[in-house]
């Protein structure tokens, strides 16, 4: 079983994190982690704390001379702006005179949106930075380090995820599901909002900086493509087994999004089942991919998943995020010491994260097939892993060689 905690809060030390039941014998290529962590950071429309950090997770266990023993892997992704707060976020006792930094008051107008109000009740917490501290997005930091390691097990057996910006507010492409693997993953890593066609882009660009004028936010929609993903990862005979549900569970969990679809998503509803499901043709001969099912789809509205299982076409899953909660302009709120109407706090923010969001989308992806993958083909090492999966890739071509 692959496995992960996080922990940390936004302006604490630091956040880290513990993956376990990669098989040893997998190089990390921590580099490869930083690059995740820093894509993680970019994006037009982020705030002031990006420039502070610079965040790399250094392991301190399950790895030894880079290459992983089966023990579980300890992150630790120190927080730069920690100089800022140790008077705010002391730990082991409130500061004292000799304790660095500034005070803050407590936070005491929840924002609309927020985790705020229904976390102050919830904990019985008078200060609300207790909730927001740990709600906030900056956690996923420790997320995309954990999913950059599970893309690389992932690289092993051939299958890769890029994601691309298909909306910010009004500004959205007009066929998501029409931009391949490859146009997603030729976006250059430093574009603005990581979107696939220029002048979309350039209207997402004025969304946000028209939002970040009036004090507002502005939130949007990615897609996760994966290319290479083994046939038969999940599985339709329990409903948690299907690979579809925890996806859209692993996605959801990211903060902020508040719908995710497979495939063509919300629009399946819409086409009669004639125009929908994507038909199975004889193979077109030429070698396929190993492993991949060497039939033709012409059309791919399942996104790579037929009965909760993986079809071996991309894997295409899409999540929309609402706007940020923290407002420049707040949102009228209630003081919960006085009662009375106020406007909702205001921290540094972002005013708009969706290519950071789409970031976060592709580790947790990762994460979710690379816990299918070893569900499917287990083994303790990685040559164990490697040989089943072989097997299996196989045993799949045999079974469609023409007579
Ligand atoms: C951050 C995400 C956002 C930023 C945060 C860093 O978190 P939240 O969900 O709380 O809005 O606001 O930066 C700060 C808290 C700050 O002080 O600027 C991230 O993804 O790292």
């Amino acid at each position: 079983m692959l496995r992960f905690l996080t922990a940390g809060e936004s302006h604490g030390q630091a956040l880290v994190a513990i993956l376990e039941g990669l098989p040893a014998g997998l190089t990390i290529d921590f580099d490869g982690v930083t690059n995740e962590l820093r894509r993680r950071q970019g994006g037009y429309g982020r705030g002031r704390r990006m420039t502070i950090e610079s965040d790399r997770a250094q392991a301190l266990s399950g790895v030894r001379y880079g290459i992983t023993t089966g023990g579980p892997i300890a992150l630790n992704i120190p927080n730069k702006d920690w100089d800022n707060w140790q008077r705010t976020m002391a730990v082991e006792s409130a500061p004292t005179p000799e304790t660095p930094g500034v005070d803050r008051a407590a936070v005491t107008r929840p924002r609309p949106g927020h985790a705020d109000l229904a976390g102050v009740v919830k904990y019985g917490h008078d200060d609300i930075r207790n909730v927001l501290e740990r709600a906030s997005a900056r956690e996923t930091a420790a997320r995309v380090a954990i999913g950059a390691i599970c893309r690389q097990l992932l690289k092993e057996v051939e299958a890769e995820i890029v994601s691309h910006v298909a909306s910010i507010g009004p500004a959205a492409l007009a066929d998501p599901l029409s931009v391949t693997f490859e146009a997603a993953r030729q976006i250059p890593s430093d574009s603005p909002l990581h979107c696939v066609d220029p002048e979309i882009e350039r209207q997402m660009i004025v969304a946000i900086d028209q939002a970040r004028e009036a004090g507002d936010t502005m939130g949007g929609s990615f897609e996760v493509i994966a290319r290479g993903v083994p046939v038969g990862l999940g599985s339709h005979v329990q409903w948690d087994r299907k690979l579809d549900g925890r996806l859209a569970q692993a996605l959801m969990s990211i903060p902020a999004i508040k719908a995710v679809g497979i495939g063509r998503g919300p629009g399946v509803a819409a086409l009669p089942g004639s125009r929908l499901h994507d038909e199975i043709l004889p193979p077109t001969g030429g070698g396929g991919r190993p492993g991949a099912i060497p039939l033709t789809r012409p059309t791919n509205n399942a996104g790579g998943l037929e009965g909760g299982i993986t079809n071996g076409e991309d894997l295409r899953v899409s999540a929309y995020m609402k706007p940020i909660a923290t407002l420049m302009k707040p949102l009228r709120s209630v003081d919960l010491t006085t009662l009375e109407i106020s406007p909702a706090a205001i921290e540094r923010s972002d005013v708009s994260a969706v290519p950071a969001a789409a970031v976060v989308g592709e580790a947790m992806v990762a994460i979710v097939l690379a816990q299918a993958l070893l569900e499917k083909f287990g083994g303790d090492s990685l040559p164990e892993l490697l040989d089943n999966w072989r097997g299996f890739c196989a045993r799949t071509a045999a079974r469609f060689a023409r007579p």
